[in-house]
C-alpha cells in the first residue's frame, strides 16, 4: 500500500520534491499577474506544483497547484487509478475516526493579532486577471460549529479581501457552514469561526467533499488516513482546528452584515459576479514558525477545484446511491455537473431509478446524469459516447426535470434564476426489450472469444504488427 497519511503539508511538498512533481519559483514574483501566469500554465499542462518563495508584497512564501493533477490527487489517498478510487473511499470511510486532542500545536507557535493583523501581508494574490482584488481564501477551510448540535463542519469557500482584517465569505446557502450561520443570524448572534490554509492534504480533500449533512469532515478525514487527525483548540473561538497546519485565521461573522465582494473566475472558467456576502472578521491569527500559504487558480479545466471538490464529492454520492438502489458498480463525476453511472440492470426502470436517486441524494450539483450498462467503460469517454450515440432515443430516454436546487455559478442559467437548475438524466443503457430476439444478452460484434483464439494460434507473434500499428 502506498502512503496514505502524512504528517502536515510540509511531509506532502517534500514526497513531491523527491517525485521531481514540485517546483520552487526563486524570484520574486508579481502577485497582481505572475502567480495567476505561472499556476495557470502548470494546471494547463498538468504539470507540477509550484511554490513561490518570493512575492511583492508578502511576507510569506505560498504554495500552488498542490492537487492540481489526477496523479498528485490519487498520491494524496495512496490509491493508484481511479477505478480503485469509489470503493478504497467507501472502505475507509466506513468508520469515520474522531481526532486526537493535542495540548500545544505547532500551528500556534506564532501569534498576531490586533493591529499586527493584516492580510495583505500574508496572501495578497490576484488569481484570474479580472477579479476584484486579492482572494486570500481559496485552498482556505472555514470551521464552523452547529449551534445546534455542536457538530463541526469544515468547507472551502472562497474569500476575497475586503480589509485589513476582513474578508468576504463566499459560501451560499446550499453549504453546511452556511447554514450553521442561518442558524446564529436567527438568533442575532456572531457566529465563531476558524479558517484554516496549509494543511495534510487529506483535509483538503475532506474540505471539499460534498456530505451529507451532519458528517464531521475531520472525522472523515480520520477515516481516510486510517488514524485520527491531531487537532488543537483555538485560542479565542471554541472550535478546533488541525494541529499541523501553517495559518489559523480566528474571528466571527456578524450577523445580518453583507459587503460585495468580487468578481472572481470560478470554478465554471467564467467570472462570477460581484455579489452581496457575510462577512469573517479575523481578530487573531496564530501560525507555525517560518510558515508557508496554500492557494489555487479556479479557472477553466482542467482546475485544482474542479478536481478536488469533483473527485471526492463523487465517491460519497456513489456511496449514497449504491445504498439506495441495487446493482450500482460504479460512479464517475469530473466534467463539473455530470454524474455517470454504471449498473448492472436488473429491471425495467432501473436506469430512472438511479437518476433519481443521484438527484435525491445530492444537492445543486449533477444537473446531467447519464446511466450506462456494465460493458460500458466509464473510464473512457469513448466508450461512454458511444453508449450515448448508439442506446439512446431522444424521446424515450431523455428526463427533463426543471426548476432543481442549483449552483448559482451556472453559466447556463440567465441572471435571475440563479440558484436554480434544470435536470436532464439520460438513460443510456441498451434497450434490452427491443432485442429480446437475440435473447437476454445481445451479441457484440466483439463477443466471439473462438476467433480470437483460432486467430491467436495461427498468427501468433504476427500480431503485434497490428498492435503497434493501432498506436501510431
Ligand atoms: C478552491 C476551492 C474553492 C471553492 N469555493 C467555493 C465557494 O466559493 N463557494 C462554495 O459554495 N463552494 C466552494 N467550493 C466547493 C466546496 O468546498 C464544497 O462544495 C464543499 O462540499 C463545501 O463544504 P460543505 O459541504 O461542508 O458546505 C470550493 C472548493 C475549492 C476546492
Ligand atoms: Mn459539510
Amino acid at each position: 500500500m502506498r502512503q496514505a497519511k502524512w504528517h502536515d503539508m510540509r511531509e506532502f511538498i517534500e514526497f513531491l520534491e523527491k517525485k521531481n512533481d514540485l517546483v520552487h519559483i526563486t524570484d520574486e514574483v508579481d502577485p497582481q499577474w505572475e502567480i495567476n501566469g505561472l499556476a495557470r500554465v502548470a494546471l494547463q499542462n498538468h504539470a507540477s506544483a509550484i511554490v513561490f518563495d518570493r512575492i511583492k508584497g508578502a511576507d510569506y512564501p505560498l504554495a500552488a497547484n498542490l492537487l492540481g493533477t489526477d496523479r498528485r490527487f490519487l498520491w494524496a489517498l495512496g490509491i493508484d487509478k481511479w477505478g480503485d478510487f469509489n470503493n478504497e473511499w467507501i472502505r475507509r470511510t466506513e468508520r469515520p475516526i474522531a481526532p486526537r486532542i493535542m495540548k500545544d500545536a505547532p500551528c500556534q507557535e506564532i501569534v498576531i493579532e490586533g493591529k499586527d493583523v493584516d492580510l495583505n501581508r500574508i496572501c495578497n494574490v490576484v488569481w484570474h486577471q479580472f477579479d476584484g482584488g486579492p482572494f486570500p481564501g481559496t485552498l482556505s477551510v472555514s470551521v464552523t460549529k452547529d449551534p445546534d448540535t455542536g457538530g463541526l463542519n469544515a468547507g472551502i469557500y472562497r474569500m476575497g479581501t475586503l480589509g485589513r482584517n476582513l474578508l468576504g465569505w463566499g459560501a451560499p446557502e446550499y453549504t453546511h457552514g452556511r447554514q450553521h450561520y442561518m442558524k446564529y443570524e436567527r438568533r442575532h448572534e456572531a457566529m465563531p469561526m476558524a479558517v484554516i490554509t496549509g494543511y495534510d492534504p487529506t483535509v483538503l480533500i475532506v474540505a471539499s467533499t460534498r456530505t451529507a449533512p451532519g458528517v464531521d469532515e475531520f472525522q472523515l478525514a480520520g477515516g481516510l488516513r486510517g488514524e485520527p487527525l491531531d487537532m488543537v483548540q483555538c485560542q479565542t473561538v471554541p472550535l478546533i482546528v488541525p494541529a499541523t497546519c501553517e495559518f489559523v485565521f480566528e474571528g466571527v461573522v456578524r450577523p445580518h452584515d453583507r459587503k460585495i465582494e468580487g468578481g472572481f473566475g470560478e470554478y465554471t472558467g467564467h467570472y462570477g459576479e460581484a455579489r452581496s456576502n457575510p462577512v469573517f472578521e479575523v481578530q487573531r491569527i496564530t501560525c507555525r514558525r517560518k510558515p508557508m500559504y496554500l492557494g489555487t487558480r479556479e479557472q477553466w479545466y482542467p482546475s485544482e477545484s474542479a478536481l478536488t471538490v469533483g473527485k471526492s464529492s463523487q465517491a460519497e454520492a456513489f456511496k449514497t446511491v449504491r445504498s439506495l438502489v441495487p446493482g450500482v458498480l460504479d460512479m464517475r463525476c469530473d466534467v463539473t455537473y455530470e454524474c455517470i453511472v454504471q449498473i448492472d440492470k436488473l429491471f425495467p426502470g432501473h436506469a430512472q431509478q438511479v437518476i433519481d436517486a443521484v438527484w435525491g441524494a445530492t444537492y445543486a450539483r449533477y444537473k446531467h446524469v447519464i446511466v450506462v450498462d456494465k460493458d460500458i467503460d466509464i473510464w473512457d469517454y469513448d466508450s461512454v459516447h458511444w453508449a450515448l450515440s448508439t442506446r439512446v432515443r431522444g424521446d424515450r430516454d431523455i428526463t427533463i426535470s426543471p426548476r432543481r436546487a442549483g449552483q448559482w455559478l451556472d453559466p447556463a442559467v440567465p441572471l435571475r434564476e440563479k440558484g436554480w437548475q434544470t435536470g436532464v438524466g439520460i438513460d443510456a443503457t441498451l434497450c434490452t426489450e427491443e432485442y429480446r430476439f437475440w435473447g437476454e444478452e445481445p451479441a457484440k460484434t466483439v463477443d466471439d472469444p473462438e476467433t480470437v483464439v483460432r486467430l491467436v494460434k495461427k498468427w501468433g507473434g504476427k500480431l503485434d504488427i497490428l498492435a503497434k500499428k493501432k498506436m501510431i
